[in-house]
């Protein structure tokens, strides 16, 4: 790679970061072919169009594509740069939830026969610690022929890093440029071929360190975010056992200078928060009682949820139930691991037609409901004919509801979004039956 030429780059796995990073990286005047084994995906994105939802991709990748910066295929070709982007599960039948580096592996044997001289080979998907080393571990395996960093005494003919995305959906695209990066090398060298790559689409701070100190910091940053969401949530529980206000007791405590305690909610979804802590609970499971039961706390919360719900339902046999939002966070049509998702499937399998589900973000509901009764209604519907109103996930569109329109509903408000809402419902009054 000449310094002064742009690289050509190849992106690994096409989807919620794979899809985006390479539209960025087009953009940037680079050109990306993008590697997915799905020739559905491939067609559409060849078409100039996107397989997911995100803010702005549309028209990136329409743009890109058009451009000729960006293509994509099922086979690998050459290219200066390789950045790889596939999903690292973990294995969930197993009770140790042991992270599953799979696809990693194969996209490194993927890429390994077309690597050379010069080559830069970018890990950022979220790994447990050390999944970098043996992932150059199976190209120098499959290309005894290249001396690979940190197995030769002489300069390595490749260079391997490790460079996590740490980008939130619905903010992709801005996140990618303006968030800082951590980029660890398996040698410095190796990192230093990286920063150079990056730094011609990231604005964001690019700081390097070692590849093994890359993979932890994504995972304690995702870990971070789970703990502080357990204690609100265990917060949550609190409140309601004492009859208390949640919502008025953080609003309270976060006003002291040193105090940010998040906000509780029906549980931890999405592919991230509620995943990366395994990692690291299964890299040190003795040294680790504090990420676990975070992660036991949040994954409760949805069943005190479901619980003080079916409470709340049974003791108004007349009334009809709204069940506000599916997704797994606000204003996204990502509904993986949502909590607002379980509870109200819990709900429909157990009141059938008495839930209705409203859900802007969805065309339809889920699998799940099939069979139940429950149907999917708008927001001013549920307004009209509901009584119950179980608030799952805070989308503008529910927020903005002002209070005259919802003053006489019985409110089960697990994200706090109506703070001036005369009827909440704590358990103490689920237990007395409150008349609708
Ligand atoms: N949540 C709460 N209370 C809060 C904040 C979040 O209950 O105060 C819930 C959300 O409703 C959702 C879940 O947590 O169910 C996760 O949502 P999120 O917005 O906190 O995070 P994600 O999963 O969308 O993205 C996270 C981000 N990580 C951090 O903020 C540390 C993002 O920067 C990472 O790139 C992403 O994980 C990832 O890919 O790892």
């Amino acid at each position: 790679m000449k310094s002064e030429s742009k690289p050509s780059v190849c992106v690994v796995g096409l989807g919620y970061i794979g899809l985006p990073t390479a539209a960025v990286i087009a953009r940037a005047g680079c050109t990306v072919l993008g590697l997915d084994v799905s020739q559905k995906v491939v067609e559409t994105i060849n078409r100039g169009e996107i397989h997911i939802e995100e803010v702005d991709l549309d028209g990136l990748v329409q743009g890109v594509v058009a451009r000729g910066l960006l293509s994509a295929s099922t086979t690998v070709a050459p290219a200066d740069i390789f950045v790889i982007a596939v999903p690292t599960p973990f294995h969930k039948e197993d009770g140790d939830h042991a992270p599953d580096i799979s696809y990693v592996l194969a996209a490194a044997r993927t890429i390994a026969p077309v690597l050379k001289h010069g080559d830069v080979v970018i890990l950022e998907s979220t790994s447990p610690v050390g999944t970098t080393e043996q992932m150059r571990d199976m190209i120098a395996k499959m290309r005894p022929d290249l001396k690979v960093p940190g197995l030769t005494h002489d300069t390595p003919d490749i260079a391997i890093a490790y460079c996590p995305e740490r980008v939130l959906p619905g903010r992709i695209l801005e996140e990618l440029i303006n968030n800082d990066r951590s980029i660890g090398g398996i040698t410095p060298r190796c990192a230093r071929k990286a920063l150079a790559f990056y730094k011609r689409f990231v604005r964001g701070e690019c700081v390097t360190t070692d590849a093994r100190s890359a993979e932890m910091t994504k995972l304690v940053e995702n870990a971070y975010r789970d703990v502080n969401i357990a204690f609100a949530n265990e917060l949550s529980i609190v409140s309601d056992k004492m009859g208390l206000d949640v919502w008025e007791v953080i609003r309270l405590a976060n006003r002291h200078p040193r105090v940010n305690i998040l906000s509780p909610g029906p549980g931890v979804g999405g592919h991230c928060i509620a995943v990366d802590p395994w990692f690291i609970v299964h890299g040190a499971p003795d040294e680790t009682p504090l990420i676990r039961t975070a992660r036991g706390v949040n994954d409760r919360k949805m069943h005190h949820v479901v619980a003080k719900a079916e409470a709340l339902i049974e003791a108004q046999p007349e009334a009809k139930v709204a069940c506000l939002g599916l997704a797994f966070k606000a204003n996204i049509d990502d509904f993986r691991e949502s909590p607002a998702r379980f509870v109200a499937s819990r709900l429909a399998r157990r009141f059938g037609a008495r839930i209705h589900v409203v859900e802007p973000y969805a065309a339809e509901l889920p699998i799940e409901f099939t069979g139940t009764g429950v149907l999917q209604i708008d927001i001013d519907d549920a307004l009209e004919t509901c009584d119950i109103l179980i608030v799952l996930v805070d989308h503008d569109v529910f927020r903005v509801v002002p209070l005259a329109e919802r003053a006489t509903k019985l409110v089960y408000d697990t994200r706090g979004i109506w703070p001036d809402q005369p009827r909440v419902v704590r358990e103490e009054e689920a237990r007395l039956k409150l008349a609708v």
